[in-house]
């Protein structure tokens, strides 16, 4: 039976850089999933009889929103829901079964990095047909949508068992559940070289990968451990739990310090990797050196050509515009395109469908290609093993010589988290009244070039976003990037992004902290991160 239910609307569900992410209890008041899910249905078109992809990142609430999903989507008449096994997909594997399976869309329920539990963060966001994440139009008529909501269709058709494979009729729709991981690693094995990677593993090479208890446990034992044979132990924290064992699954040097440690150790792996809640962020770290998400990616483009997918070379490469301008050397090096778009994998999706860019990448450790729609944490890690193997280096030679070949930029992330919402935006407020006034004037020694609020043109479509993060830049190619995040559940979290460009060989490889520390003082005279925050160091140091 199918029901139309009467409901009033939350006037607080619109989407950030990446779906609407809130506390569960949040998620957990009468009809919030409910009005969201029936927001988004409301706000397509022609999806009858077609097939809807969910699935998540197994965190504390999943099941019941994924029944929720099913049994909305039976009475919003879909053909087909196709579901991961336990509920669980991570996020690049969703984006491809939505395009393998030509599927309408699809439901990722994640709040990606942030910490799992009864009383911590969950997530929804809706991935349109190419697999990538809805575009910003899309997530402001589903904004819009949730505040005017007045009714929802759900059906009476009781739990679905999420757990065991195969298809059932569920009110005349089907249900499929499939295996998370098989169709993800058989995209995995078109682009890479599985056979050397054997070869790598088998004549000794160590490789430690941290799974954070979160969605890519499943993922890298099966690809790392019984398809390339690494050895046993390699995967760990592999098993996915609901509160993430109790930690952020967020794979930086906060909170997967065990991993550095061990990776900057005397017996150190030779190869260190992570992902994070929902395996679409990576860390990765060679043997005593880590290596930022912004460098990460500036130097898989460069090699990119070693692994067989992306033989043919890259027709361009994208970054947020927070993302250090490392990449930008390599496309010219390589005669390519380089877009700077502002932060959100959303904003690649364009670029991505219409073949200018094949690699993309964002300095919060998100690294993806073309291969799907978003970023997609074991596909960096695995494409580090197959440059590693066709270079027969290890990867602190590669960063070097990287380095010595196009210069290091020096990057930092300063984050303020939970900072009282009215401070953060008087700050940015204050900021943003002052930028005309800032070129030609001196901080810390060193004259400022110009400043603005980041805004982008896609050269796809012609839309336009603004207010995408406020820069500075200093004479000389230094910069300070200031901007709120997006994807917070509780307070604003203030980001604050520093780098420097350094050409000589001899001033790399130092400490980064020390690199930055007049630009790290630049930022806060020219903010007034202290006096308005009342913080006098920031949260987390990336
Ligand atoms: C999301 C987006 C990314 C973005 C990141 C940080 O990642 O998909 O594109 O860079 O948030 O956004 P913000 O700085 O606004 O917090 P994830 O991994 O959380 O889905």
């Amino acid at each position: 039976m199918i029901r139309n239910v009467s409901t009033t609307p939350y006037n607080d569900q619109k989407p950030g850089t990446s779906g609407l992410r809130k506390k569960v209890p949040v998620f957990q008041q009468p009809n919030y999933a409910e009005n969201f899910i029936q927001s988004v249905f409301d706000s397509l078109e022609g999806f009858a009889g077609k097939t809807l992809v969910v699935g998540g990142d197994g965190r504390f609430y999943n099941r019941e929103v994924i029944q929720k999903v099913i049994a909305m989507a039976v009475a919003n008449g879909f053909g087909r829901v196709v579901v991961g096994q336990g509920g669980i997909l991570s996020t690049p594997a969703a984006s491809n079964l939505i395009r393998k399976r030509k599927a309408f869309g699809g439901l990722i329920l994640s709040a990606s990095h942030n910490p799992g539990g009864p009383h911590e963060d969950f997530g929804i966001k809706y991935n349109a047909e190419n697999g990538g994440p809805a575009p910003e139009k899309m997530t402001d008529a589903i904004y819009a949508r949730s505040k005017i909501i007045s009714a929802y269709k759900i059906a009476d058709v009781g739990a679905v068992d999420l757990d065991r494979l195969g298809t059932s009729d569920v009110g005349g729709m089907k249900v499929e559940v499939v295996d998370p991981v098989a169709d993800y690693a058989a995209l995995m094995e078109t682009l890479f070289d599985f056979d050397a990677l054997r070869t790598l593993f088998k004549s000794g090479f160590r490789m430690r990968f941290d799974a954070m208890h979160a969605v890519t446990g499943p993922y890298a034992k099966e690809i790392l451990e019984r398809r390339l044979g690494a050895a046993g132990g390699t995967a760990r924290n592999f098993v996915p739990l609901e509160d993430f064992g109790g930690h952020h699954p967020d794979p930086n040097l906060v909170h997967a310090k065990e991993l550095y440690d061990e990776m900057m150790g005397p017996n150190a792996p030779d190869f260190g990797a992570a992902s994070d809640g929902d395996g679409d962020r990576n860390l990765i770290i060679g043997r005593g050196i880590f290596i930022t998400p912004s460098d990460s990616l500036a130097m898989l483009a460069a090699n990119a050509h070693l692994a067989p997918g992306y033989k043919a070379g890259l027709k361009g490469i994208a970054r947020s515009m927070p993302t250090s301008g490392a990449a930008d050397r390599v496309a010219e090096k390589l005669g390519i395109g380089i877009y700077e778009t502002p932060t959100g994998w959303k904003f690649f999706g364009n670029l991505l469908d219409a073949g200018m860019a094949t690699i993309c990448g964002e300095e919060s450790a998100g690294t993806g290609s073309d291969h799907v729609r978003e970023k997609d944490g074991l596909w960096a890690v695995l494409l580090w093993l197959n440059i590693l193997a066709e270079r027969g280096e290890s990867a602190k030679e590669i960063v070097t010589k990287h380095w010595a070949t196009y210069g290091q930029n020096y990057y930092s992330r300063h984050d303020y988290e939970e900072v009282e919402t009215d401070k953060a935006n008087a700050l940015v407020d204050a900021l943003r009244a002052k930028l005309a006034s800032l070129p030609g004037t001196s901080v810390q020694g060193m004259k400022i070039a110009s400043a603005d609020d980041f805004a982008y043109n896609d050269p796809v479509d012609g839309s336009v976003s603004k207010n995408q993060g406020i820069r500075v830049l200093f004479e000389g190619g230094s910069r300070v990037v200031f901007r709120l995040s997006g994807t917070g559940t509780s307070g604003a979290t203030l980001r604050v992004y520093i780098e420097r460009y350094e050409a000589d060989p001899s001033r790399h490889g130092h400490d980064t902290q020390a690199a930055l520390a007049d630009l790290i003082l630049a930022a806060d005279d020219i903010a007034g991160i202290r006096s308005h925050t009342g913080r006098d160091k920031p949260t987390v140091i990336t």
